[in-house]
């Protein structure tokens, strides 16, 4: 039995009023040779897309003339429609403009490695041909047709991955499934009646029938016992060994790590290990027909390159409508992202993740002597540093083009950007080097006054003994259920968090707080040092943190730190007195004070 990768701090099934979760720490984990094998070459892939496509696409997040914002394929949960009236969108549902073959090459004109398609959602509707259940695309609509049969076809002819999610516990039409309790007395469902009925034979036609997959995507575990998640690791091997599983597949049992939705896990827990974001491209997973709130280029580009220099993949969401169309809005955006890959690739696929500690300009990916340095932020004075770099360079060139880039080495690195740099999109700098460029990770974030504000977020700080570090789960805007990292216990003046950062030149900086605090906290002092200057401050009350309300964090103006001489310095928050927490700090930020 191979070992287990790490739990996936999923918050599903979870009491809905809990709001903190421990952080989830990637650690590198041992597999057996086939997993050994389709680990390499799913971390030599780095970039996939994801595809929600169900019946809910025909709906698009209205149903009864209501609209309802954020995922849109939650609409039965969230209107509580009942089975019989959900599944009547079947009837209506005949997507006649679907085309795998031309969904297969958008895919791969965006730079795509391998695509994630839902078999079967929480609303128990199956996108393939299925013997378990009448409930599906070939028996149960017009259209009649196995799109996972046509993808599969076109994605093996053009050699790109294929996998499927299968929702495992939740299946709202389903008298003995899990999640639908507007419909269903949860305490009369027999799950091993449905588990054995539905999940084993759908699973086991999925692996049968498709052809080799690069992975089962499982999702919200929730309560299933650990049984089932053992007993779909050991289907899933026995069919196809080399066919991955995420860590949504509950119960410690997975191959690689599910961070949540939308989180790329913060450079200082990923100590090794395999895992893939994912995100949405707007607001829903399935096709919404009133969001249109597409992430720019820049933004996809610069999750990608933050993704593969944390050494994990990015799989990035495509809602197609109910015809069968990908949205114009997605599709125009992936393509560009396409067309970077098609001049950038080299510094995302098959990399690895980066030995530098956070800088202000960007992000970088490693591939043996080669270094990558994605510049995110143009620096005013047009200098990339690179502090401590003392590897003997050889060359340093813009990935565009191909030019040369004068450069400086003495302590650190020094290039000049060429004057005429493309004003938009992740530039990239190759760094060639004697030596491999050893890991340094842990000396401290660089601070620039060339930059803004720069954060210190709470994840990447020391923390004190007796301060543990959490994952707030709730919203941080109306539709942003990302959760953010804080810490527990920072309650007495001999416990601290800290951070370490490297200062390139004297000069002044500002310090900005952001947390959120409840009425207990309010009136608690705390004071930001470093050295000798103490920086005192009041923390003010923002409000309770619940699951699914939007929170309200702080951003509160400290006063200024002033660093004397280029070099290491550490910069710490501690309480002033023994009491209540002092607040579910996130990040600390300092922004050029001259
Ligand atoms: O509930 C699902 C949701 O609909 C979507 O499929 C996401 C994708 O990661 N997974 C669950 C929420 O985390």
């Amino acid at each position: 039995m191979t070992s287990t990768s790490v739990q996936a701090q999923d918050a599903v099934g979870a009491p809905p009023e809990q709001t903190r979760f421990k952080a989830q720490v990637y650690e590198p984990v041992q597999h057996d040779a086939a997993t050994t094998q389709a680990l390499a070459r799913f971390n030599n892939d780095r970039y996939a897309m994801f595809i929600h496509w169900g019946i809910y696409a025909q709906a698009g997040g209205v149903i009864r003339g209501k609209r309802f914002y954020g995922a849109s394929e939650w609409l039965m949960q969230r209107s509580k429609t009942p089975s019989a009236e959900y599944l009547a969108l079947a009837e209506e549902f005949n997507p006649v403009d679907f085309d795998a073959k031309a969904w297969i090459r958008t895919i791969k004109a965006a730079g795509f490695r391998y695509v994630v398609i839902t078999a079967k959602h929480h609303d128990g509707f199956a996108m393939f041909k299925s013997a378990a259940s009448k409930h599906n695309i070939v028996d149960g609509t017009r259209f009649g047709r196995d799109p996972l049969k046509e993808l599969a076809e076109a994605a093996k002819a053009e050699g790109v991955g294929l996998g499927f999610y299968y929702s495992q516990y939740q299946d709202w039409t389903e008298p003995n499934g899990g999640g639908n309790d507007w419909e269903f007395d949860p305490k009369k469902t027999d799950f091993d009646s449905y588990f054995n009925t539905k999940v084993v034979p759908q699973v086991t036609e999925l692996l049968t029938n498709y052809g080799p997959l690069r992975e089962i995507w499982f999702d919200t575990p929730g309560p299933m016992a650990p049984e089932y998640s053992k007993r779909l690791r050991e289907l899933v091997k026995k069919l196809q060994p080399d066919c991955l599983l995420n860590s949504r597949i509950g119960n410690g049992l997975g191959d690689y790590s599910s961070p949540s939705d939308s989180e790329v896990p913060p450079a200082s827990l990923v100590h090794g290990g395999d895992w893939e974001s994912v995100f949405t491209h707007n607001r829903s997973w399935g096709y919404s027909a009133f969001d249109n709130d597409f992430k720019s280029t820049d933004t996809l580009i610069e999750l990608l390159a933050t993704s593969a220099s944390r050494g994990g993949n990015f799989m990035l969401n495509m809602g197609p409508d109910g015809r069968g169309r990908f949205p114009e809005g997605a599709q125009s955006r992936l393509l560009k992202v396409g067309d970077w890959l098609k001049v950038n690739g080299e510094s995302i696929y098959g990399t690895t993740r980066s030995p530098l500690p956070q800088t202000p300009w960007g992000v970088a990916t490693q591939r043996g002597k080669r270094l990558y340095l994605h510049v995110l932020d143009r620096p005013a004075d047009g200098v990339i540093r690179v502090p401590g770099l003392t590897e003997a360079v050889t060359k340093v060139t813009l990935l565009a083009g191909g030019a040369a880039l004068p450069f400086k080495q003495g302590d650190g690195l020094a290039i000049t950007l060429p004057k005429d740099a493309t004003p938009s999109d992740d530039l990239v700098i190759a760094v060639d080097t004697r030596e491999p460029v050893a890991a340094r990770r842990d000396q401290g974030a660089v601070l620039s006054p060339v930059y803004g504000r720069q954060p210190l977020d709470v994840a990447d700080a020391v923390l004190s003994e007796g301060v543990g570090l959490e994952a707030v789960k709730t919203q941080l805007s109306v539709d942003d259920t990302r959760k953010y990292y804080t810490v527990v216990g920072l309650d007495d003046p001999a416990k601290s968090i800290a951070w370490t950062v490297q200062v390139e030149r004297p000069g002044d900086y500002h310090i900005d707080l952001q947390y959120s605090a409840t009425a207990a906290q309010a009136g608690r002092e705390g004071v930001v040092e470093m050295n000798d200057q103490k920086r005192a401050f009041g923390v003010v009350e923002t409000g309770k943190i619940e699951r699914r309300k939007p929170v309200f964090l702080a951003f509160q103006p400290v006063g200024i730190l002033h660093f004397d001489k280029p070099g290491r310095y550490t910069v710490a928050i501690r309480p002033q007195t023994a009491g209540q927490e002092l607040f579910a700090i996130r990040a600390l930020y300092l922004t050029p004070a001259n």
